[in-house]
């Protein structure tokens, strides 16, 4: 029925909610505005910083209109929603995003212009919002823009760290140093405090069991959790979702019983420790700490995402059992999976529900993806500290696991290593929780990365629960990448030709991905494809630009660019390329000069941060960082061989590397890459691919063909052996793989400053060599070869280079959402007029 108006005119209502106009005349003015009242400052003492955030405000307030709108819609409609629990989004900047999607990048330009400023400028200004460690976060990132774009009603929470990733620097020597990130240190523009939509949520106490499986969870200490919204518009619609994240805060502004005593450090000590909770992001990829305060940003977030989950449920007034036919999570990793029993407690204590009710409403809401198969990544919590903190929770999880383990008991009698692999805790000193084991019970559906990936985990760390609880509960959706950041966005030069090419407006490939596949009409088109090499070039010197801001050093753009960009992990074996690199230098070192006429000139950039903790992998940064001192600075080699390590590695860094790649590396050990996101990104800006037979490079080339990668080294069912051999039969590296001795060898000696530091790094090759580097090392030098020979065929390079683009259409992250959505959220669209 018709809805009355709820106050004053609805006409001038209407008339004010229509939004700003799209002229560049509207755009200066607001933007003068906002430099007069928002900012309080003049065109005197404007500079591009406060430029920045002028017309940061003036994009925001289109935003907040489309924003405000979509979620009137949404309430209104009440559609079925899903949550996308990811403790990370590694988001980037946010004010070209903008302006692409909203379609008014062009408007904004002009208008700047007129008043005395470059768009590129105050683009620069931003700071990146860094609330992730790497693929695990930007894949989060690129899900919502997808979901928003798709006009799917699709929510993300997380935490608002006040510290992101943080920023690394290269000491003298080398090494990484660690500074502080303070993103938020000048306002955040594209943010909504929601001081109003707050919880409380609690940590330690006691647990008192009642009558029948509920519990009462009282005393410890309650800190607030308030709501930051970041609106996340979609491209080429008004629709525009909402990321949430959390802050915590005291509950009071301080303890007064203890103020009131005299005691002002005691007073202020627990509101600072309620502060700490969202105060950094643990710096860790794939590692797990089981540190207290970790553990209290996990159950922090959930809790205040299911409270809040949980109230707009309520809003639609419906019964509880009902609950999964409105809302869907997807667990992002195990990092939330306190979700399931944090519902259950809810359900139990707080609702009444009966415990076979509540747990067929968990199993019903919760899908669970997991990213990777190594086992330092899979999370266990130390009973001792979660029965502390979080007494009624580890409860709960012992009264799931009872069950549990007595149904598998009566599928699979007298199995009893199979209770001990499958329960929810682990036997030790101390004993762990699971985490990945409950994410499994508690959810509809299981799902890993990639097609290998997915296999792998069955095969593996999951098999026990596929034969429990059969195939269909498993599945795979690969991994996917959004279109509008990372090729219209980080490489216009390639969408505008492409949109030129196609003679189709932009938004059609952008939205359809599989529409590149057009441009392979005209990859024998002389003309096509001189302008293809000239928008690779330009972002050559793009980089090269950067280079040499940043490091002084001028490059050579005529050379192959040749890019490996990713967290440092022995798993992804950065090593490998760095000895490749010292292989090459001591070839082209031994040549004459005749020979190294016919050497294909090479730059090779590495970036990357490594965990603060993690030894090894910030040797190799340390390594890389003096061979890349010794190699540039030798006058027989540097013009056919340059080596850059590009420091504080992030979103807009890549933004840069990846367009201007001629071939980037992916070059994990068979089977341990889950699926990778930057091989996807390269491709997709025409950079060929070189790599393992592993995670999504697979699925690459079966869509480009095998022909346009660059696949060396051993496969995965080989590895398992391989490792065997090594373990038991060890053979020195002389004799296993005299190439790379050799390598090794020259690092040993001082070649590159102070042998002796690099002596544990040498030696977890030497020795365990875990990743099997002397296995893979010398089909990696063929495969490099490869690369070089395929170069010098300069035509056949370019149209490997468009048909590697053409292909990409499977790697939208739009697809991966669309499978998401269908296969697990049961969600549809929901189109704002
Ligand atoms: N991934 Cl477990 C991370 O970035 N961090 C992690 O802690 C774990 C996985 C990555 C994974 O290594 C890549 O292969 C994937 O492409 C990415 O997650 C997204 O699924």
């Amino acid at each position: 029925g018709q809805e009355k108006w709820p106050r004053g005119e609805e006409k001038v209502w209407k008339e004010g909610t229509r939004g700003p106009d799209r002229d560049v005349s509207t755009i200066t003015k607001s933007f003068v505005n906002h430099v007069h009242t928002s900012l309080a400052r003049q065109a005197y003492n404007l500079d591009d910083l406060g430029a920045y955030q002028a017309a940061a405000l003036s994009v925001r307030d289109n935003l907040i209109i489309n924003w405000n709108a979509t979620q009137l819609n949404f309430t209104r409609k009440s559609p079925k929603r899903a949550y996308y629990l990811s403790l990370e989004f590694l988001m980037g900047r946010t004010f070209d995003n903008a302006l692409l999607n909203l379609g008014l990048k062009k408007e904004y330009s002009e208008g700047v212009n007129q008043l005395g400023f470059n768009l590129e400028d105050l683009l620069e200004k931003e700071r990146d919002a860094g609330l992730g460690n790497g693929g695990l976060g930007r894949l989060a990132a690129c899900y919502l823009d997808s979901s928003a774009s798709q006009e799917l009603p699709v929510w993300g929470y997380g935490l608002r760290y006040q510290f992101g990733i943080f920023q690394q620097l290269i000491a003298p020597d080398g090494s990484q140093l660690e500074a502080p990130d303070p993103w938020l240190q000048h306002d955040n523009p594209w943010e909504l405090p929601r001081p109003d939509v707050s919880y409380e949520i609690r940590f330690y106490g006691h647990s008192e069991r009642l009558d029948g499986m509920k519990a009462v969870w009282s005393g410890g200490q309650e800190v607030l959790a308030v709501a930051y919204d970041t609106m996340i518009p979609g491209y080429d619609t008004k629709n525009t979702n909402n990321l949430r994240l959390w802050e915590s805060k005291p509950k009071r502004g301080f303890d007064l019983n203890s103020f009131n005593a005299g005691d002002y450090e005691r007073a202020i000590e627990s509101s600072n420790s309620a502060a700490a909770i969202t105060s950094v992001l643990y710096p860790n990829d794939h590692t797990t700490f089981g540190k207290e305060l970790r553990l209290k940003q996990q159950y922090f977030w959930t809790a205040a995402s299911l409270a809040d989950i949980l109230r707009r449920f309520k809003n639609i007034d419906k019964p509880i059992t009902e609950f999964p036919e409105h809302v869907a999570i997807q667990l992002n990793d195990t990092h939330p999976t306190l979700a399931i029993p944090e519902l259950m407690r809810i359900l139990l204590d707080e609702e009444d529900v009966p415990w076979d009710v509540a747990w067929n409403i968990i199993t019903n809401t919760f899908f669970f993806t997991n990213h990777t198969v190594l086992p330092e990544a899979l999370e266990k919590w130390p009973i001792p500290l979660m029965e502390n903190l979080l007494p009624r929770h580890l409860q709960i999880i012992y009264d799931i696991n009872l069950l549990f383990l007595q149904a598998v008991e009566k599928k699979f009698p007298g199995d009893r290593d199979k209770l001990a692999r499958m329960s929810l805790i682990e036997e030790g000193f101390p004993k762990n929780v699971r985490m990945a084991n409950l994410a499994v019970l508690g959810s509809r559906k299981v799902n890993g990365v990639a097609e290998l990936h997915s296999e792998l985990l069955q095969a593996t760390i999951l098999k026990d629960f596929v034969e429990f609880y059969g195939q269909s509960k498993f599945f795979n959706v690969t991994n996917g990448i959004t279109p509008r950041r990372w090729l219209d966005q980080c490489n216009p030069g390639l969408s505008n030709l492409i949109h030129e090419t196609l003679r189709i407006p932009k938004a059609d490939f952008l939205k359809d991905l599989y529409k590149l596949e057009g441009i392979l009409e005209y990859i024998d088109n002389p003309s096509f494809q001189k302008k293809w090499v000239a928008v690779k070039q330009s972002n050559k010197e793009r980089l090269a630009n950067y280079v040499e801001n940043t490091l002084g050093y001028k490059v050579n753009t005529q050379a192959m660019f040749d890019v490996q960009i990713k967290r440092l992990h022995e798993y992804k074996r950065q090593t490998m390329n760095i000895f490749g690199v010292i292989y090459r230098y001591l070839t082209i070192k031994a040549m004459t000069p005749e020979e190294r006429k016919k050497v294909n000139p090479k730059v090779v950039f590495f970036a990357g941060k490594a965990a603060p903790g993690y030894y090894i992998a910030k040797l190799t940064i340390r390594l890389i960082v003096n061979v890349a001192r010794v190699i540039n600075a030798d006058p027989d080699t540097k013009d056919l061989l340059t080596l850059f390590f590009l420091s504080d590695y992030s979103v807009s860094l890549a933004e840069i590397l990846i367009p201007a790649s001629d071939i980037s590396q992916h070059i994990s050990t068979a089977g341990t890459e889950a699926s990778g996101t930057s091989n996807m990104k390269f491709c997709l800006n025409g950079g060929l691919l070189l790599g393992t037979v592993d995670g999504a490079n697979i699925e690459i080339a079966e869509e480009v063909g095998e022909s346009n990668v660059f696949f060396f080294g051993h496969l995965t069912p080989a590895v398992e052996d391989l490792r065997y051999q090594h373990m038991y039969h060890p053979q020195p590296i002389e004799q296993k793989c005299p190439n790379l001795a050799r390598v090794l060898n020259e690092i040993s000696s001082g070649r590159f400053g102070d042998g002796g530091v690099y002596e544990p790094l040498l030696n977890t090759i030497r020795n365990v060599d875990y990743y099997l580097l002397t296995e893979d090392f010398d089909s990696y030098i063929q495969a490099l070869a490869n690369v070089d020979n395929a170069y010098q065929n300069r035509v056949e390079w370019i149209k490997k280079s468009i048909t590697t683009t053409a292909k990409m259409g499977k790697f939208s992250s739009d697809r991966a959402i669309n499978d998401y959505a269908q296969e697990c959220w049961n969600i549809e669209s929901l189109h704002l007029k």
